[in-house]
């Protein structure tokens, strides 16, 4: 390891000199004196101080990156969403100056903490997807391998939530308001993406057809780079999320003729294009823009990577040695094409050698079950927006499909799920067969997902690949997960077994020789109290509501969504209320049940789920027969709570339908604090369990196979309902109007749903549920058994860290390696 960087930290972060760059920045980025500067400018003045002491090694990486010879491959993600989340302690973390930091921060009479909630969490994913690659990024640059992130830059990221009357309203989220410090624009480094218009086609002397493409539109896309740090090590990969703009911001022409809004109407046209981050299910297929941004993300990051390489000395025959570029999902999948495109029509490759590169470029990873929420385009729509594109596809599959049908017979069924367009109604291009035959590996992201897509959602292509599809089960950076969220529970570990756990998470293992010695397990136990009292805090301040830092804090954090079930855990909530009503001496043990999640806009279910579990909070924390053993709580836009809300949970609901849910990966954020787990038999749940074991985990309901069965004998959740009187009293009592103040019609829609239907067999799995809850409520009586498991729980859970999957990718997909970044002198800062 290169010492110098060691002794570059030491130099810099003289509490001295970070004084000084701080009140310098004040002044000079910011403009103000300390007497009237606020909150925010001190945050960005500080900001700006810590960016400075990264840029030595970042543009050292960019340097080393950007002139690696030919057998160094970069990593280079496509990804709609990044939600890196905030990067200030980040950075303080992975640089090793935090200590140092908040001395010098406080000396100048601040509070660090203050500073770092200034900072607003950039928005720019919807949920897990989003959060997956920014932990990815994470794990790249501490492993020190050389990556880069591309993605969008929207103006306005994933909706702030709030709650009025219990129902949840979305608020525009204006992330950059204030300035991103962390962001520096590269505009000489800008490409332009085409849209619209045909195609000239004619054929060559040698009798190939060549193609032009005469757009309609033309969109400049600029480059913003972001740092993106790696614990203790020199490596800052670049995280290059693009802007579109319109190539002249101002038509002068028509200004001229007096038309003053035609003026000004190409800027706004071209600049939607990066504006809005779409909501997650929102229907999407008749969404142009969407496409636009799908299309504008692909095109602007290989523009920019085929630039690289060519300027590095390469040719573009060895443009896969040079990059490996991983889609995630199919969102940003049309750049398979578009490599394509930019080979032959604009680098004169021919068809069959532009194949072979675009498919040894890509790998696709699959993060969805539903066959229904595989992303296909219009071909209308696909045809006019991208004209050339709509050709190459159709080449590809008349090649594909002549394929098939000379080595594998003439199944009409068969080809007809395999060809890239649907055609059973209005016409479709299949995004997820474009990305199976587009690259060279695809993967699923939990081991059940990956055993169900080669079955089933994929099973016709995995009979053709086999050797393609493999399983990266996710996982989740420990640095932001755990060392950053969750420093009383770092520290404990540390003393015990030392820092290398931080990057090399099965380490952990060794607590649990620990977990029997009662001194460890009471210190355990009183962090995570710490961290309850304070969520406790959090929740008083928040929504005014008391609750017992002693009791089991019941936590279910996630999107709102009928198939991962928060009604299920309502219905237990129901249940146990029902009962303290029944006999209000009843022995319950005591629970703070803690929701939260957003719910997609245009979801009326989903949005009715929040509705209700505001509704049951309002009758149960209010009834004096209930008093402080439960409470309900709905915390509003968790984004950056998650923070909080991890490390205080004592137990983790990880509820979905058994085949539901791909993989989670806020059951490994759990695990990792100590939560113990509550889960069906589904996604990265049956790994969590078979790692940490049985005795660790509380696993009920159907499995996966069981509900598909029960779903083909016909599945009646009436036969439930008349079946246990329990269920029936509880649905009976939702259904009275009890919680909607003798409003029986509103939650009818709900009720309705799961007599008539229960899509996601909620009734099926009730009593299982229950019963796991009731032993949960034994278990928890008995302290030291509980905090004995919770430990195993964290020393158990090494496999979930974001560095092994990467280290599985790289073996085993990417094909690239560590490359040390070596500081040089003449980009140190003058400090
Ligand atoms: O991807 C996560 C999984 C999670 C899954 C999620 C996801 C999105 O956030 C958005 C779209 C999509 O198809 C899947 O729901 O189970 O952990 C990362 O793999």
């Amino acid at each position: 390891k290169d010492t110098s960087s060691d002794n570059d930290n030491q130099q810099q972060v003289s509490i001295e000199n970070l004084r000084h760059s701080l009140a310098d920045n004040l002044f000079y980025i910011t403009g103000k004196y300390t007497e009237i500067a606020t909150l925010n400018d001190f945050y960005l003045a500080l900001a700006y101080t810590v960016r400075d002491r990264l840029l030595p090694r970042w543009l050292n990486t960019v340097r080393t990156v950007t002139q690696l010879s030919d057998n160094t491959k970069v990593v280079s993600c496509l990804s709609s969403e990044f939600m890196v989340g905030p990067h200030l302690v980040n950075h303080l973390i992975n640089l090793g100056i935090y200590d140092q930091v908040r001395q010098a921060v406080e000396e100048s009479g601040l509070d660090l903490q203050k500073l770092a909630e200034q900072e607003p969490e950039p928005g720019l994913g919807n949920g897990s997807l989003g959060r997956l690659a920014a932990c990815y990024m994470d794990s790249l640059s501490t492993l020190e391998i050389p990556a880069i992130g591309y993605g969008i830059r929207y103006e306005f990221g994933t909706f702030k939530q709030q709650i009025r009357d219990g129902w949840q309203v979305e608020i525009t989220d204006k992330w950059l308001q204030k300035g991103n410090p962390w962001e520096i624009v590269r505009p000489e480094s800008a490409v332009e993406v085409k849209f619209g218009g045909y195609t000239e086609g004619y054929t060559d002397e040698e009798g190939n057809y060549q193609a032009t493409w005469v757009p309609h539109q033309v969109v400049k896309g600029i480059p913003y780079d972001t740092p993106i740090s790696g614990y203790k090590v020199n490596t800052v990969n670049t995280l290059r999320l693009w802007k579109a703009e319109a190539p002249e911001s101002f038509n002068f022409q028509a200004f001229n003729l007096g038309d003053y809004y035609g003026a000004v109407d190409q800027k706004v046209v071209s600049e939607n294009i990066t504006k809005v981050l779409y909501p997650n299910d929102e229907h999407i297929p008749g969404r142009q823009l969407r496409l636009e941004q799908q299309f504008f993300l692909a095109s602007c990051a290989l523009q920019d990577m085929i630039r690289w390489h060519l300027k590095s000395g390469g040719n573009l025959e060895t443009f896969p040695d040079k990059f490996a570029v991983q889609l995630n999902d199919t969102h940003p999948a049309i750049a398979i094409v578009e490599l394509m495109r930019l080979l032959m029509d604009e680098h004169d490759i021919q068809w069959h050698d532009a194949w072979e590169i675009t498919q040894q470029t890509f790998s696709y990873t699959n993060h969805t079950l539903l066959p229904e929420a595989l992303e296909k385009w219009p071909v209308n729509l696909l045809g006019r927006l991208l004209p050339r594109h709509l050709e190459i596809i159709y080449e590809i599959n008349r090649r594909f499909l002549e394929e098939v049908r000379n080595s594998n017979g003439r199944d009409g069924h068969k080809i007809a799920r395999l060809s890239l367009i649907d055609e059973t109604g209005e016409r479709y291009i299949r995004m997820a067969n474009l990305a199976c035959l587009g690259s060279h590996s695809i993967n699923g992201v939990a081991e059940l997902h990956t055993e169900l897509l080669t079955k089933d959602t994929l099973g016709d292509f995995y009979e053709l690949f086999p050797h393609k599809f493999s399983n990266k089960t996710n996982g989740v950076t420990p640095r932001r997960w755990l060392v950053q969220n969750n420093p009383g529970m770092t520290k404990l570990i540390s003393e015990k077994i030392g820092e290398h756990w931080i990057t090399h998470l099965d380490d952990l293992r060794q607590l649990e020789g620990f977990a029997d010695d009662g001194d460890f397990r009471y210190r355990w136990g009183q962090v995570k109290l710490d961290l309850k009292r304070s969520l406790a805090g959090h929740i008083q301040q928040r929504l005014g509501v008391t609750v017992n830092p002693e009791s089991l804090f019941d936590v279910q954090v996630k999107p709102i969504h009928e198939y991962k079930r928060q009604h299920l855990n309502i219905l237990h909530i129901v249940t146990l209320y029902h009962r303290i009503k029944q006999d209000p001496t009843v022995n319950i043990t005591p629970r703070t049940f803690i929701f939260a999640g957003k719910a997609a806009p245009g979801y009326f279910m989903a949005k009715l789920m929040i509705k209700l579990i505001h509704s049951v909070a309002e009758v149960i924390n209010h009834d004096p027969d209930v008093g402080d053993r439960l409470k309900v709580v709905f915390l509003p836009d968790y984004n950056v709570l998650c923070q909080i809300l991890y490390p205080a949970a004592d137990l983790s609901e990880q509820i979905s339908t058994a085949g539901k849910e791909v993989s989670g990966t806020g059951n490994m954020k759990f695990c990792l604090n100590g939560a113990l787990t509550i889960g069906t038999w589904d996604a990265a749940n049956i790994e969590i369990c078979q790692e940490v074991g049985q005795e660790n985990f509380f696993r009920f309901g159907l499995t996966a196979d069981e509900v598909y069965q029960r779903k083909a004998e016909g599945y009646n959740p009436w036969d439930y309902y008349y079946g246990n009187s329990q269920l029936k009293e509880i649905i009976d009592l939702i259904g009275s109007g009890h919680f909607a103040d003798e409003d029986s019609t509103l939650f009818q829609p709900l009720i309705d749903s799961l007599l008539h239907q229960d899509q996601y067999m909620l009734f099926a799995d009730y009593q299982s549920y229950l019963d796991c809850q009731d032993s949960i409520s034994r278990v928890w009586c008995d302290r030291d058994r509980w905090l004995k498991m919770s430990i195993l729980n964290t020393a158990r859970c090494g496999k979930f860290s974001s560095d092994r999957a990467i280290r599985e990718y790289c073996d085993q997909i990417w094909h690239s390696s560590p490359v040390s970044i070596q500081l040089a002198d003449y980009v140190q800062p003058q400090t």
